[in-house]
């Protein structure tokens, strides 16, 4: 069956060494359909100018496309207030606003931040950073041997010494889905707060902050066929309100005054700086893109060529696959291997050669790979104009890694 969304992104008719693009590195980045390249030219060619700063009629438009960025975010996950949305550059700026504005004002010695083993290093880094000024530590969650968080670590990791508890929904190596709803239950009977990575999650799973009842949540806009350089940050209002600002400057004030100064309300006190209006827009029609193709339709076909590559993989004896196996649902399409006796790296160049694009190396989670005892993997990654003839494609192309390079043949 033929792919209803492929035809929309100008990027996957290209050719890469002669042969056409087949492109599975999407946890890395999506492609950008046109209705988002289009609203982005369109905010350039007749809207662009500085929001806020002017009260001339331009710059009223950009502030509206801005703010009206801001509503099509919140709604799309559920927030109760725009004002819970702070636009940031990417997931990893909004990790480090909350480390800074609201670890380390409760952080104290003794304290514990818990994670799991499998977080991204932007999960990670800005924890431990946090952790070391405030003599807390780090506690984490270890995976069984499909990569799923266990229930007894959930009930003997989060403590009554906890305070925050931090968690990917779904994983950028293994692909596999976190019990988030029920580390949320637990983190709240102990009080502490949790915040949730969705960078891998947003794109193919639809997220309710509500119901969910989550305290931070944050994403990429480039995972989800939006542009690079616009991020989202949640968090409640309530918390919101009594963190100070992570940068200061432009546009965050109320008042300054020569040796002080008063913040902005939300949600000008934590984006200080002229903003990046274009890819706000680029973001909200992203956000239309996904609601009209349907997380169902994205789900569907998503699961079924998951299913496809692990199985056409499992065929190839020379190749050891991790996380969940086959028919599972508590995996994506991130699917990480290895072939024996072939670096990822050289797997991944021979890939290239035929058009192949795949990820390989330590995926920025080197606490995992440690876990897996593996040095780095090779990862391929699949979004909704995936198709199986790309999958046909990369399984041939695998099979030659190992009659060129494995060893003994
Ligand atoms: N993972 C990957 O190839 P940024 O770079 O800030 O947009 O996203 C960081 C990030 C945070 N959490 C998770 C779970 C992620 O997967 C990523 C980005 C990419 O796996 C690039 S390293």
């Amino acid at each position: 069956m033929s792919n209803p969304f492929r035809n929309d992104f100008p990027l996957l008719n290209s050719t890469f060494h002669d042969k056409p693009l087949v492109y599975l590195d999407n946890a890395a980045t999506s492609q950008k359909p046109e209705s988002v390249i289009k609203a982005m030219e369109n905010y350039y060619r007749n809207q662009n100018a500085n929001p806020y700063r002017g009260l001339y009629q331009l710059s009223v438009e950009a502030t509206d496309a801005y703010e009206e960025a801001r509503n099509i975010t919140a709604e799309f996950i559920h927030a109760e207030s725009p004002r819970e949305i702070i636009f940031t550059r990417n997931t990893t700026e909004a990790l480090n606003l909350i480390a800074y504005s609201y670890g380390r004002p409760v952080l104290k010695a003794g304290d514990e931040i818990v994670l799991s083993i499998s977080e991204h290093h932007s999960n990670i880094i800005p924890w431990q950073q946090a952790a070391k000024e405030k003599g807390a530590v780090l506690s984490y969650i270890y995976l069984d041997k499909n990569g799923n968080i266990p229930e007894e670590e959930i009930e003997n990791k989060i403590t009554e010494h906890t305070k925050i508890v931090t968690i990917a929904h779904v994983s950028n190596v293994l692909g596999t889905i976190q019990p988030i709803e029920k580390m949320i239950q637990k983190a709240h009977s102990v009080g502490a707060v949790v915040i949730v990575d969705a960078a891998q999650g947003i794109p193919h799973y639809p997220v309710d902050v509500k119901k969910w009842d989550v305290d931070f949540l944050v994403f990429s806009g480039h995972k989800m066929l939006a542009p690079m350089g616009i991020g989202v940050l949640y968090g409640k209002e309530a918390l919101l309100n009594n963190m100070p600002p992570f940068f200061t400057g432009g546009e965050m004030i109320e008042y300054v005054y020569e040796q002080e100064a008063t913040f902005a309300p939300l949600p000008n006190k934590f984006e200080a700086g002229t903003p990046n209006v274009g890819g706000a827009v680029g973001l909200a029609e992203a956000i239309k893109y996904i609601n009209q193709a349907g997380y169902d339709n994205i789900q569907k076909i998503e699961e079924e060529l998951t299913d496809y590559a692990l199985k056409e993989l499992a065929e190839i004896p020379e190749v050891t696959l991790y996380g969940e196996t086959i028919g599972s649902k508590n995996r994506c399409g991130v699917i990480s291997f290895n072939v024996e006796g072939v670096h990822p790296h050289d797997t991944a160049s021979i890939l290239d050669a035929d058009g192949i694009a795949i990820r390989a190396g330590h995926h920025c989670a080197q606490p995992l790979m440690k876990y897996m005892d593996v040095p780095a993997t090779c990862r391929i990654s699949l979004y909704l104009y995936n198709t199986k003839e790309d999958i046909d494609i990369f399984i041939r192309s695998l099979k030659k890694v190992r009659r060129w390079l494995g060893d003994g043949n």
